[in-house]
């Protein structure tokens, strides 16, 4: 793509302030138009994947490592392909990298590349007002799924069509992966994790199926629609106080770096979607190990100066997550000598010390509560 129109695409998308909330929108609603073969098939789907829990403790331990090789790549496939590179721009990948993650991409069947990347700018755009596809002022659940079982707010159309999508259109592996979209699903989301597990280690394939592609699917879905609920709902607000996303560990945890959300509303554009490079945020490691082999470029970050001079002028004032671990800044200062072994070593130190002190906060959180019952 060529730099001036990438420029131009970055005005319109990231540095014109959001939209304020379309005029008294909740009294112009029109009647909710629910798609009923949706909600059968997130109904079914979900009952399966309840199945797919209960076979979990039958399946060989091959097939549960596979499983969270799977997960991996449907995740990467979202946020290091549709989120990070396609919808926001923020790092350049050449051709083998977005074939990889097309092919991720389908793995984790949540729309092709330019439908949910366009949704997704205007997500940014026109966030919490009726032009949002998952407006969470509408509540959790139609934040969380229950959008993907309605038809979409006229305005979500309206505002959507006024938005610069060249980019996608003119990139030759969004228009094939649009073509091949259900092929490539059947293929990337169903038959290769039924197959490779009864084909390489004699798993069942019933299993394989209803652990591999149908669980794994289920869980890959929450773990980004958590994103759009919990995110948007309940967290720290340390960089933007005036806008509904948060900061949110867990979502962090089960996103694989994506719940750093106040900030990540905050600075769009940030390769990283967090102030902190590397720590909670495999998709981070990911984008710098391809950058460390030649096939990821131009990673945009935020300075330091303007994100303290932004936190000063609109945070919440809000101790941001580890903030005064000295993990966070060991971390950090590996992250800008760019990608070696031992930010990996520092990722996994970073990851293990932050799962130690979420689930110390949670222990003590749960203390409290039986004391005071
Ligand atoms: C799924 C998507 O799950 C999840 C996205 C989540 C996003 C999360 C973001 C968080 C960021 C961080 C990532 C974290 C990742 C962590 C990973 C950890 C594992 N602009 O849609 P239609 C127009 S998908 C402009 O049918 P309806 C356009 O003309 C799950 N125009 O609207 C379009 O035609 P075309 C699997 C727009 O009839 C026409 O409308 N997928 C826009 O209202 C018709 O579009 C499903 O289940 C726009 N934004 O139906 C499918 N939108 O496309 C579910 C529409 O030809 N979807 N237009 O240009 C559907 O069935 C339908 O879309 C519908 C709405 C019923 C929801
Ligand atoms: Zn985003
Ligand atoms: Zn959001």
């Amino acid at each position: 793509m060529p730099s001036q129109n990438y420029n131009i695409l970055q005005d319109d998308l990231f540095l014109a302030p959001v939209e304020p909330a379309l005029a008294p929108a909740e009294q112009k609603r029109p009647p909710m138009n629910i798609r009923w073969r949706n909600v059968i098939w997130f109904a079914i789907l979900h009952l399966a994947a309840i199945y797919g829990l209960y076979l979990l403790p039958f399946a060989r331990v091959y097939t549960w490592i596979f499983t969270i090789f799977i997960y991996w790549v449907s995740a990467t496939g979202i946020t290091a392909g549709a989120h990070r590179l396609w919808t926001h721009r923020s790092y350049h990948a050449k051709l083998p990298l977005r074939i990889f993650l097309a092919l991720c991409n389908s793995t984790a069947f949540q729309n092709d590349i330019i439908e949910w990347s366009r949704d997704h700018r205007v997500h940014h755009k026109y966030s919490e007002t009726d032009a949002d596809p998952h407006n969470a002022k509408r509540g959790f659940f139609f934040a969380h799924c229950g959008w993907l079982m309605v038809r979409k707010h006229p305005a979500v159309k309206e505002k959507g069509q006024k938005l610069d999508i060249a980019d996608l259109l003119n990139d030759p592996v969004c228009r094939i992966q649009r073509k091949l979209y259900l092929p490539s699903v059947l293929l990337m989301c169903f038959i290769v994790p039924t197959v490779v597990p009864w084909y390489f280690w004699g798993e069942s394939a019933w299993i394989s199926y209803f652990v591999c592609a149908i669980f794994r699917y289920a869980l890959s879905l929450n773990a980004t629609w958590l994103v759009n609920s919990a995110a948007h709902l309940w967290g720290n607000k340390p960089y933007d106080k005036n806008i509904n996303p948060s900061e949110n560990i867990l979502v962090t945890l089960g996103a694989m770096g994506e719940g750093f959300h106040n900030y990540h509303h905050t600075f769009p554009s940030d390769y990283s979607t967090s102030e902190w490079g590397l720590r909670c945020n495999m998709t981070t490691l990911f984008i710098d190990l391809m950058a460390w082999v030649g096939l990821a470029e131009h990673r945009k970050r935020i300075s330091r100066e303007a994100i303290e001079r932004r936190k000063q002028r609109t945070g919440e004032g809000s101790r941001v997550l580890g903030d005064d671990s000295g993990v966070v800044k060991r971390v950090t200062s590996v992250q800008d000598q760019d990608c070696t072994a031992s930010s990996a070593v520092a990722y996994v130190d970073a990851l293990s010390k932050d799962i130690i002190s979420a689930a110390s906060e949670i222990i003590a959180a749960s203390e409290a509560v039986c004391s005071s019952g």
